[in-house]
């Protein structure tokens, strides 16, 4: 059985004493929780704060970004290694708003997730379609492309590691959610392209979220669905108290 994995992705927010006060509160109300994987997902310059504040709790650190090479002339860039160094579990690649605004493409996020997994670092790997697409009948090609595209050469040991996270690109951030019957249905596709690609067995190991407007009160309604194992969570992960409800759903 796939163990669910809620993420928050705090995306550009929290300042290092902001970051304290809302893992410290998390970390307080979710002691014993048992069942569902939790993911501290800050900007880099939170990392180590954060992970120190998890020490113990069982609770995954990742970044939301990463390079990948390991070293090297490249101004501004984080490494695998870096990550590794501060303690991260997982590393988001590929969010949509990476590939909007600074040039992330499928080819990019695949050597992202590659050099990720090289230094034992799970990706979490976002594919989705834009409103345009979706409407344009193209959603089940793009995602299957940026499916493949994104796990090209991983080999089939690493693949259990990895997370896909299906964020339609319309959800996100705009108070819009996709229903959860129509995520399920993506998110049985992007099995289907995984099974396709590396037959059914694995397929099933991998755990594959939603994200996109993902609140306190519609994450039950995801989370009953059998194909989604978890949630990427934006804004409903900046605060304690919607960020307890959704990983209590
Ligand atoms: C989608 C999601 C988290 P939000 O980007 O990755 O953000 O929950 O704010 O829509």
């Amino acid at each position: 059985m796939r163990k669910p994995i809620i993420a928050g992705n705090w995306k550009m927010y929290k300042t290092i004493p902001e970051a304290k006060e809302l893992v410290k509160g998390l970390v307080t109300k979710l002691a014993g929780l048992d069942g569902v994987e939790v993911v501290f997902c800050p900007p880099f310059t939170a990392l180590s704060t954060v992970k120190e504040l998890l020490q113990g709790t069982g609770h995954g650190l990742g970044a939301q970004d990463l390079y990948w090479k390991e070293q090297g002339a490249f101004t501004g860039e984080v490494s695998p290694l870096m990550l590794k160094d501060v303690g991260c579990d997982y590393v988001i690649i590929g969010h949509s708003e990476r590939r909007e605004h600074f040039g992330e493409t499928d080819q990019t996020v695949n050597q992202k997730a590659k050099a990720a997994l090289a230094h034992g670092i799970k990706p979490i790997i976002c594919v989705g379609e834009s409103l345009a697409q979706r409407e344009a009948g193209e959603t089940s090609a793009l995602i299957k492309g940026q499916t493949e595209k994104a796990l090209a050469e991983i080999a089939p040991s690493e693949l259990p590691k990895v997370v896909i996270a299906y964020e339609p690109i319309w959800a996100i951030g705009t108070g819009r959610s996709s229903t959860a019957k129509d995520a399920n249905e993506v998110i049985g596709l992007i099995r289907k392209t995984i099974a396709g690609m590396y037959g059914h067995d694995l397929a099933e190991q991998v755990r594959i979220q939603y994200g996109g407007s993902v609140k306190p009160e519609n994450v039950k309604e995801y989370m009953e669905q059998p194909e989604i194992d978890g949630a990427l969570v934006g804004g409903a992960s900046l605060e304690v108290e919607s960020f307890f409800r959704i990983v209590n759903y």
